[in-house]
C-alpha cells in the first residue's frame, strides 16, 4: 500500500502511464492524489480522464483551473478553445460521465497521516489549513450544486480582491477559486498578481505566495502544482511544487508520500 502524488497531467497519458507502471501503481492496494490540470494543452486529455474514471475509487484530484474551464465549458454549452486540444473528449460519448467525475472532486484535500495540504496553486497566506478547507467546501458546494451553470458564469473575473463578510455567494466563490486554482504571486497582504506566469517578479512588492511570511511560518506540508515555470525548484522542505511542465516539453514528477521520494518522466513529446 502505497500514497502519491502526481503533477499536472495536461493531456500527457504516455508519460502519466510510465510512471504508474514505474511505481508499479496498483488501483486495489495505492492512492493516487492529482493536484489538477488533468486536461488541456497535451496530446490527449482523453485517455487521462478515461484511465483516472476507470480507477476512480483510487483517486483523489484538486482541481486546476483546465479542468474547471472543462466543466464550465460543459455547462455552459461553450466550444472548447483549439488550442486546450479537447476535441476528442468533446466528442466522446462518455463526455457527461467524465465531467461528472471531475465536478465531485474537491478544490483542497487534506491528508493527515502525512500533515500534507493539496490544492492545484497553493494555500491563501491568510487562511489556515482549516479556513482554507472551510472556504474549499464552500466553493465545491457552489460548483456541485444544481446551481452550479449559473456559479460558472460567475467564474471569470479577477474581482474581488479582498475577502469581506458583505460578498455575494458569487463572489465569494469567485475569490475562492482564484486562490486554489490561478495563484502564484501575491504582495504583503496576501492580494493576487494573477498576469505574471513566470518565476521571477520585476515588481518587489508582489513575492511568490509561499514566500509569504505567513506561509514560511507554517509546520504542515503543502503540495501544489500549476506553476511550471518553477520547474519544481521550491527551496523549503514542506513546500512540494510537482508540476515540472511535462506539457511544455519539461517532465512529469510524481512524489511517493510515506518517503518523500520523486520518480521524474522526462516528456516523450519533440517540442
Ligand atoms: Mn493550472
Amino acid at each position: 500500500m502505497a500514497d502519491y502524488a502526481i503533477g499536472d497531467l495536461q493531456g500527457c497519458y504516455s508519460e502519466f502511464d510510465a510512471l504508474l507502471k514505474r511505481v508499479n501503481f496498483n488501483p486495489s492496494q495505492d492512492h493516487l492524489y492529482l493536484v489538477g490540470d488533468i486536461v488541456a494543452r497535451g496530446p490527449d486529455s482523453l485517455a487521462c480522464l478515461e484511465r483516472l474514471y476507470s480507477m476512480q475509487g483510487s483517486v483523489s484530484i484538486t482541481l486546476g483551473n483546465h479542468d474547471l474551464h472543462l466543466i464550465a465549458c460543459h455547462h455552459l454549452n461553450k466550444p472548447a478553445n483549439p488550442k486546450d486540444k479537447l476535441e476528442p473528449l468533446f466528442n466522446s460519448s462518455k463526455r457527461a460521465d467524465y465531467i461528472q467525475f471531475l465536478q465531485q472532486q474537491p478544490l483542497a484535500i487534506w491528508l493527515e497521516n502525512y500533515n500534507m495540504f493539496i490544492s492545484h496553486a497553493g494555500l491563501n497566506p491568510n487562511w489556515s489549513v482549516k479556513k482554507a478547507l472551510k472556504r474549499a467546501r464552500f466553493a465545491e458546494s457552489c460548483y456541485q450544486s444544481d446551481d452550479a451553470h449559473h456559479y460558472f458564469t460567475h467564474m471569470y473575473d479577477p474581482h474581488p480582491l479582498e475577502w469581506l463578510k458583505s460578498l455575494s455567494n458569487e463572489e465569494k466563490f469567485r475569490y475562492i477559486v482564484n486562490y486554489f486554482t490561478r495563484m502564484r504571486f501575491v504582495d504583503h497582504d496576501g492580494k493576487l498578481d494573477l498576469k505574471n506566469k513566470t518565476n521571477t517578479s520585476i515588481d518587489t512588492s508582489f513575492i511568490p505566495w509561499f514566500e509569504h511570511p505567513n506561509i514560511l511560518k507554517l509546520k504542515q506540508q503543502i503540495t501544489f502544482g500549476h506553476w511550471a515555470a518553477l520547474e519544481g525548484k521550491v527551496e523549503y522542505k514542506n513546500i512540494h511544487a510537482l508540476d515540472t511542465g511535462c506539457v511544455w516539453g519539461g517532465a512529469m514528477t510524481l512524489m511517493e508520500l510515506s518517503k518523500n521520494k520523486y520518480h521524474t518522466e522526462s516528456s516523450h513529446s519533440f517540442i
